[in-house]
């Protein structure tokens, strides 16, 4: 079965900042585009325009989310029910696993998640460039370019989610449905019952210690959900994880 989407983690993911974005961004496309052929569709130089005209000209801490509806509108993505697996604080462990194995996507593995993974950019007020340098920091200010960006981007992956979906969350830290994430305020609330069958939380443990599935935070996810979404949770230690990072041929079902 084609999954319509290829992971194209292996290719180069460097950021040069010397370089400018708008080579590494249309590289970066271009290499998704011929390893995803079903993405073949999307012109890199349209969605480049569609990008940049988010953020250049303006100050870095004003760029509110919906300034990328143009670049979201402008790319073509079919959506791929049943395989989408969000994450909150568990980004390694999830791109290890998902790098090894197609039963499972994430928003790095779709063309836009795939181009902006691991850069940083924004523009200045009266300027026309794009600088890779000095931008605002994650919590700097709310409405900065590339936070902006990610919560756009994740509320159209999450838009498009449908059937049995999963989450990896972490197990290790005290909050594992972290209010203030992407996950809890953008993406648990755009799973909509119509099209969402379930939610399957994957708490990823260490050795059985830590947070289980009766931790607070996930009953405030449970409540979140619409009650037609079923929940389920399920505590797995992280070396259960690894043992299918490293063996890439077991069954995928077979991971917890
Ligand atoms: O705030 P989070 O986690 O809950 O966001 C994760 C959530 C995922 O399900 C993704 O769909 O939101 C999406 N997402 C990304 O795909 C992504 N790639 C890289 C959100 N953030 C993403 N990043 C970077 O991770 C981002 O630049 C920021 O630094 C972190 C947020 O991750 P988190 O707090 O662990």
């Amino acid at each position: 079965i084609s999954l319509g989407v290829v992971h194209s983690h292996a290719l180069s993911s460097s950021s040069p900042s010397s370089e400018s974005l708008k080579k590494t961004f249309i590289d970066k496309c271009e290499a998704f585009i011929q390893n995803n052929k079903s993405s073949s569709a999307n012109n890199c130089q349209k969605i480049w325009s569609a990008f940049q005209q988010a953020f250049v000209g303006r100050d870095p801490c004003n760029v509110p989310m919906e300034a990328y509806d143009p670049l979201i509108h402008t790319v073509i993505q079919d959506p791929v029910c049943n395989r989408m697996l969000f994450w909150s604080k568990t980004k390694k462990i999830v791109h290890d696993f998902t790098e090894k194995r197609d039963c499972f996507l994430t928003l790095e593995d779709t063309l836009v998640g795939f181009i902006m993974n691991g850069l940083t950019w924004c523009g200045k007020e009266e300027s026309n460039e794009t600088f890779t340098t000095g931008c605002p920091g994650w919590t700097d200010c709310v409405n900065n370019t590339v936070r902006s960006f990610w919560n756009r981007a994740s509320a159209a992956f999450a838009d498009a989610a449908c059937g049995d979906v999963t989450a990896m969350l972490n197990g290790s830290i005290a909050t594992p449905f972290s209010p203030t994430s992407i996950f809890a305020t953008i993406e648990v609330k755009r799973f909509k019952a119509a099209k969402v069958k379930s939610l399957s939380v994957v708490l990823v443990t260490k050795e059985n210690k830590g947070t289980t599935c009766d931790d607070p935070s996930l009953q405030d996810l449970q409540k979140e959900i619409e009650p037609k979404l079923k929940y389920n949770c399920k505590a797995v230690p992280e070396s259960k994880i690894q043992d299918c990072i490293s063996h890439p041929d077991t069954a995928c079902g077979a991971c917890w």
